[in-house]
């Protein structure tokens, strides 16, 4: 399988992020990439190579174009007034408030996210771009005949919806990856989410469609990020009334309970006749990781590649969370290993 990785997400190293009270160190950081990298390279699971440029027109078909404008220059902007520091929101328009979009850089910043544990860096624009470009590079192959393609996309992306930031995402390169394989051709493309937390970003995307079915199972948002979304109540609206599917499942979750969830996401993938899989993987559902509650073990990731694989669509694989770093490379090889099955 092709592997798509570009050097540039190193520029996005955010120092800090709101936690419990206090700015504790990201968890998203470069060496998530880095171990994933140097297991999928050990386990020679195809050539790693690096995207292409395809610019920011593949971005606006699902961003809006004055939030890209704002990722663009929000560091430099923020730099001018408060040093090279990372940039945090910390007011935000919710109802009640008036929506007008800020001159002010920290007004801006609220305005276009809605979570205060996602740093904006001075390497953060260009990371992004290149993190969307490898989902875009792996999309492509899809499109050339590939069958299954991995994209170590870095920052994350499926928390970012139209115009917002958070959940340590900017830009949602499922989503985008998706909405190319529609603008190529492919009439149905299915979105698997297995991330531990729901991707509120993807669902608000193609909330309203019947031509991207968003599949997500979660921790349950009534304990867990990002709680404002993710409910099993989310089915769609208007055309795309039946084609959102939430599985939220409660903290300590192991396999059993995961696997029965999973059954009932491959079958809905199936009967929807999708062209292509666009596979939103996070491996943040390991029962070591350090910000999540669910239980899965190695062997687990294993038993979910092959589920996944087994439905035979084209897919793509894109890389969401995972913060148990070492780990997050072991989980990674068992998942797509076992899909290549
Ligand atoms: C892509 C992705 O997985 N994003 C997740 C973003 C979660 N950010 C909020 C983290 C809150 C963690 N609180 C639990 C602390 C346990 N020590
Ligand atoms: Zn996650």
């Amino acid at each position: 399988m092709q592997i798509i990785h570009a050097v540039e997400h190193r520029r996005h190293a955010g120092r800090v992020e709101m936690n419990a009270g206090r700015l504790v160190p990201c968890f998203e950081t470069p060496q998530r990439v880095e171990i994933v990298l140097r297991h999928v390279d050990d386990a020679k699971l195809g050539p790693i190579v690096a995207p292409r440029d395809f610019g920011l027109a593949p971005l606006e078909r699902v961003h809006d174009p004055l939030y890209l404008s704002f990722l663009a220059t929000a560091h430099s902007e923020w730099r001018a007034t408060h040093g090279d520091c990372d940039a945090l929101p910390f007011s935000w328009p919710v109802p009640g408030l008036n929506r007008i979009r800020p001159a002010a850089i920290e007004g801006r910043l609220g305005y276009y996210s809605f979570a205060a544990d996602t740093p904006i860096t001075g390497g953060t624009w260009s990371a992004a771009r290149h993190g969307a470009w490898c989902a875009l590079t792996g999309a492509e192959a899809l499109t050339a005949g590939e069958r299954l393609v991995f994209s170590l996309s870095r920052p994350p992306g499926h928390h970012a919806a139209r115009a917002l930031f958070g959940g340590y995402c900017f830009l949602n390169n499922a989503a985008i990856a998706a909405q190319y394989l529609r603008d190529g051709g492919a009439a149905r493309v299915a979105v698997l989410d297995v991330d531990y937390h729901h991707g509120n970003g993807t669902q608000e995307i193609f909330y309203d469609r019947a031509d991207v079915l968003y599949v997500s199972l979660h921790s349950d948002p009534v304990m867990e990020f990002p709680f404002f979304l993710g409910h099993a109540d989310e089915i769609g609206a208007g055309p795309g009334e039946g084609f959102n599917l939430n599985l939220p499942l409660p903290r300590g979750t192991g396999w059993p309970d995961y696997s029965a969830a999973l059954t009932t996401a491959l079958t809905r993938i199936r009967d929807f006749g999708a062209d292509a899989l666009i596979l939103s993987f996070g491996a943040d559902t390991f029962r070591g990781d350090p910000i999540s509650r669910f239980l899965l073990d190695h062997n687990d990731f294993s038993r979910m590649g092959a589920a996944i694989g087994a439905i035979g669509l084209p897919t793509l694989v894109v890389l969401e969370g995972g913060y148990a770093v070492e780990d997050l490379g072991i989980n990674t090889v068992n998942l797509l290993s076992a899909m290549q099955q």
